[in-house]
């Protein structure tokens, strides 16, 4: 007997719904669910490979603790003791901050991590918090932050109605989407040509989108800023700037155009290596399009420019009047754990940054974290204050942040670390304790974060597909025992999680919801109380969690709506335009005038449809087919170097160096290497048996010297680092 069930894929941002065929507790077909009011049918290679995730013998089912340098199973009794023991006591004898923390990207798609690992950070106190969001989005947030006041609060193109998109350092086709939630973006692409609209595509590399778009301009790396920015100077050169209705909800408007003379077109060319009457055309398409959106990601944040990039961008969105309109940029409106729906309308404090720095590089933090490439320095680094314990939450910074070699040395000197993580991986190996969490798919799912970037409003909940073991628990509840441990306090998990339950939810309400616990409860209580909720009985035909499980396709909550001004949560209760920091910026920006080209090769990443970052390299299914990490390089710069397809190449940094093979491409610039991350699974004490098979170059081993990340928001710079190729012989 046959069983369909459905349920939102936690993979990547794009969060597609799924329909799985299950016997039993077998799983026979995963498939996309064309009923799903979001992704109508999409899916990717990776949806299908949860089925080998949740299979994988090298998943992590039991914790392990580290005796005489080897792993051990143990209980979970026996694994929270061994935490119990040892974590307390360092934090007793060395300060909250001797211990930090290392939070990754699952964390934004796992809902007991994104809803409780604010509970765990809290309780251990520490300033020294880093997460994978300097490694990728930082620089959005933090110019989205200053714009509109709050930390998510992120505009993101409306695909369905617009008729030009100006895509700059993203890969969609690819990636799926990316601080814009976009499932099947193909199709909304094939939809936007059809009704005659343009996509233009800015990228060093002839990407995967780049060859759907209408318009292909290559550029040199890390130099989008002065593109933008020469944009924006010949719309108001040209006479092209038409606030249209944003023009009341603005404030700093007239100091644009004088911080922008230094940047003309014909100024940028050449560093950008994008003629000027380009830039001009693009910029007058912005314009002339009835309804336009620029969106940049990956490329434009991960380098010294990030926040001016994030900002720019959004700068050309308003002087072409596209902000907050249909068919240009628009800000989501989710049904639940929306700072934006929250509190006053219109109003708020805005956001804080640098209220407290980094021991060592004296660096500010951004919404609460420091950068993720100066985590190796606090533990490397004596005196007081320094990091002697590590709490690693899904993440794999070994390869996945700059400089993954040395921060690997720096693990293996910890006095403790644990890792809340489903393999032994490059990071986890370091740990003394891992705590398993579950499969995906035996966990409840709801996005807290990406239905705030949705290209469309809908509300999705999904209930788990199977039962997990008795003996295990989630990793909320893993969460919240932690919590306990390090805090001293009372350990039982259901009293802490009703409290934070009761936190959350009106006078009486808790009694009225139909989940008691967890994860789902705290959806329930969002639902009710949110912008589309029933509000308790105040809106009899509002939403509720009933509705949502009766449907798993889900609800459609209609397209993008206008938000300015009730959105904002600045104090000023406008757009800021010219926010300070960002304004003293372009002086940095100005120099970038005066300096002279990087010399040499130019190192940029890029992300193929069977990986997902570092982790995924262990599924059969994903792993099978053609080698997929390769240095690609352009015919003429390989030719002098003795690279032939297939040759292995090595590659140095300013500081590490790595190998891959050789993949001769006209598809990349002259003067670029394009190298994927996470791969590198060559360490002898990890259990990834399918993937060390394969395990490829870790292009992180890399790190790049003098500006390692972008000073506002701390994030790294991943694209255009300087690097040495040669042919090993
Ligand atoms: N050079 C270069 N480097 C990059 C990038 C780049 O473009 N170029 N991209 C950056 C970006 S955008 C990101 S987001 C980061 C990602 O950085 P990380 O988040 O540090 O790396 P991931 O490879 O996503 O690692 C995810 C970890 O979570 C674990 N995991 C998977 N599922 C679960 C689960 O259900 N529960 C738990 N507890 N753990 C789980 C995996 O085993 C793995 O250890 O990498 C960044 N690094
Ligand atoms: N299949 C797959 N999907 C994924 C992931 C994955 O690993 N695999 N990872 C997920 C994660 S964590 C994230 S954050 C998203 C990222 O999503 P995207 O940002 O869409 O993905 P990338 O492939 O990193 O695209 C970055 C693009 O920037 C270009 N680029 C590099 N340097 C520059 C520059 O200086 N200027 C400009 N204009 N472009 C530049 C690169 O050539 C590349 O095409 O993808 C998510 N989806
Ligand atoms: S695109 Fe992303 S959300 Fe959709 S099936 Fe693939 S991994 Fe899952
Ligand atoms: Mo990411």
């Amino acid at each position: 007997m046959t069983e369909t069930r459905y349920r939102i894929c936690s993979i990547c941002e794009a969060t597609c719904g799924l329909e799985f065929t299950l016997e039993g507790d077998e799983i026979i077909s995963i498939k996309g669910n064309k009923g799903d009011v979001f992704s109508h049918g999409f899916i990717c290679p990776k949806g299908v490979a949860l089925r080998d995730l949740h299979n994988d013998p090298d998943r992590l089912k039991t914790p392990l603790i580290k005796r005489n340098g080897k792993f051990v199973e143990a209980s979970w009794d026996e694994a929270f003791d061994e935490i119990r023991r040892r974590l307390p006591t360092i934090m007793q004898e060395y300060g909250k901050e001797s211990v930090g923390t290392y939070s990754g990207n699952p964390g934004a798609h796992k809902i007991s991590l994104g809803l409780y690992g604010s509970v765990l950070l809290k309780a251990l106190g520490t300033p020294n918090v880093f997460t994978a969001s300097t490694l990728d989005q930082m620089p959005k947030q933090l110019s989205s932050g200053l714009m509109f006041g709050s930390w998510l609060t992120i505009a993101v193109p409306d695909i369905d109605h617009t008729n030009f998109l100006l895509v700059l350092g993203g890969n969609p086709l690819v990636s799926n989407g990316s601080i814009w939630t976009v499932a099947d973006f193909r199709g909304r692409l094939k939809a936007l040509q059809a009704r005659g609209g343009k996509m233009v595509v800015i990228d060093p590399k002839r990407s995967e989108t780049a060859k759907a778009a209408d318009g292909y301009h290559p550029i040199k790396p890390g130099t989008d800023g002065l593109l933008l920015a020469a944009m924006a100077y010949t719309l108001f050169n040209e006479g092209l700037v038409d606030l249209g209705h944003l023009a009341e909800h603005l404030n700093g408007f007239d100091e644009i155009e004088p911080a922008l003379v230094k940047f003309s077109p014909e100024t940028v060319t050449e560093l950008c290596g994008i003629e000027s009457e380009t830039i001009r055309q693009l910029a007058r398409d912005l314009a002339g399009a009835d309804r336009a959106a620029v969106y940049g990601r990956m490329g434009t944040c991960t380098q010294e420019f990030g926040t001016l990039n994030s900002w720019l961008v959004d700068v050309l969105n308003v002087l072409s009047g596209n902000l907050d309109r249909s068919g240009g940029v628009m800000l989501p409106k989710a049904a639940a754990f929306a700072r934006n729906t929250e509190g006053q309308s219109g109003k708020g404090r805005g956001i804080v940054v640098g209220r407290k720095h980094s021991r060592v590089g004296n660096h500010p933090e951004v919404a609460g974290e420091f950068p993720a490439v100066c985590l190796a320095e606090e533990i490397e680094t004596p005196g007081e204050g320094q990091i002697r314990a590590l709490v690693s939450i899904a993440g794999n910074p070994v390869l996945s942040a700059p400089g993954g070699d040395r921060l690997a040395k720096a693990l293996g000197t910890l006095d403790f670390m644990v890792s809340l993580d489903i393999y032994v991986n490059e990071t986890t190996r370091f740990a003394d304790v891992i705590l398993p969490g579950v499969s995906p798919l035996e966990e409840e799912h709801w996005d807290t974060a990406l239905n705030q970037l949705a290209t469309r409003n809908t509300a999705r909940y999904s209930q788990p597909l199977f039962d997990k073991d008795s003996e295990q628990p989630h990793e909320w509840e893993i969460l919240l025992k932690l919590a306990a441990i390090v805090t001293g306090g009372n350990e039982d998990v259901s009293t802490m999680d009703d409290a934070i339950a009761a936190s959350l939810a009106p006078e009486g309400a808790l009694e009225k919801l139909i989940s008691k616990s967890g994860p789902t409860r705290l959806v329930e209580l969002g639902i009710r109380t949110g912008p589309y909720g029933d509000g308790f009985g105040e809106n009899p035909d509002g939403l509720t969690l009933e509705k949502l499980i009766d449907d798993p396709n889900g609800v459609d909550l209609g397209p993008l709506t206008q938000r300015i001004p009730e959105v904002l949560r600045t104090p000023s209760g406008k757009i800021e335009l010219a926010p300070e920091p960002l304004m003293a910026d372009l002086e940095r920006l100005k120099n970038l005038l005066e300096t002279p080209p990087k010399q040499g090769l130019l190192m940029i990443g890029r992300r193929h449809l069977r990986t997902n970052n570092s982790w995924m390299h262990n599924l059969p299914i994903l792993a099978k087919g053609p080698n997929l990490c390769t240095l690609q390089i352009h015919p003429t710069d390989a030719a002098p170097l003795g690279l032939k397809e297939g040759t292995t190449a090595r590659i140095k940094g300013p500081k590490g160096s790595f190998e891959m093979v050789a993949e001769i491409t006209e598809d990349v610039m002259q003067g670029i290497v394009c190298a994927p991350h996470g791969w590198g699974h060559d360490a002898e004490d990890t259990e990834l048996s399918v993937a060390a098979k394969n395990p490829g170059g870790n292009s992180n081993a890399i790190a790049s010297e003098g500006v390692r990340f972008d000073p506002l928001s701390g994030n790294a710079v991943l694209n255009g680092i300087p690097v040495i190729v040669e042919a090993v012989r």
